[in-house]
């Protein structure tokens, strides 16, 4: 299964609609800044999550899936029904998504090629859904030598990857600020849908 890009999945609407969703699940779960195994580094980008388990990462304990905001303590708010909706129109993928990590990038974040891997299982594709300022994407193989290319990803774009591009390298080279007049605050949000144990 290859990479599918849905440009323009959502439309202005449907954007406006999962962005309140996201309002409330960011109310009850603030972005935190993580920071990077051992050297504790802070990333640029900021992160929450909603689902049973939600992706983060510290100087202590690394990459990993915890089922509780590492500041609140409490438990991720459930994901949102309309991205529930998604995962099953789009995935192909007979369980739900267990995890959405939602990724802030303000003017000037990055994020370095990398796989995602801190998962039990690869069998069910990761669905990402952009918002707001568009992302210079890359992508490139399974390893960290393939050839590399660029992919924009715009407010409402959904992308599938599954099958063999399910372990590929990818990262966001840059935003491109004030693309997007989604957000008042500008800047981008993704949202990852993942399975983290076997269905
Ligand atoms: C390809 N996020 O959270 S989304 C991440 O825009 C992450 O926030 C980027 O990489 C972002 O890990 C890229 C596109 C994406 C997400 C997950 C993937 C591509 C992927 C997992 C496997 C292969
Ligand atoms: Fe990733």
């Amino acid at each position: 299964m290859p990479v599918k890009h849905l440009q323009q999945k959502l439309d202005r609407p449907a954007q406006e609609s999962l962005l309140a969703e996201l309002r409330s699940v960011i109310a009850a779960a603030p972005f935190y800044t993580p920071t990077m195994p051992r050297t504790g580094k802070p990333m640029s980008v900021r992160m929450t999550n909603c689902g049973s388990l939600g992706w983060l990462t510290d100087k202590a304990k690394g990459y990993r899936y915890e089922p509780v905001h590492p500041e609140t303590g409490e438990p991720w708010p459930p994901i949102p029904d309309l991205l529930v909706k998604l995962w099953e129109e789009v995935a192909g993928f007979d369980a739900p998504p267990e995890a959405c990590l939602i990724n802030y990038y303000a003017k000037g974040t990055k994020m370095g090629l990398h796989r995602d891997e801190d998962e039990q299982t690869f069998e069910a594709p990761v669905v990402s859904v952009s918002l707001g300022d568009t992302a210079m994407f890359r992508i490139g193989g399974l390893t960290r030598k393939d050839p590399t290319r660029r992919i924009e990803l715009e407010s409402g774009d959904v992308v599938i990857f599954g099958g063999e591009d399910r372990l590929i390298y990818h990262g966001i080279d840059r935003i491109v600020a004030g693309s997007s007049d989604l957000m008042p605050e500008g800047g981008r949000i993704n949202l990852t849908l993942r399975r983290v144990t076997p269905a």
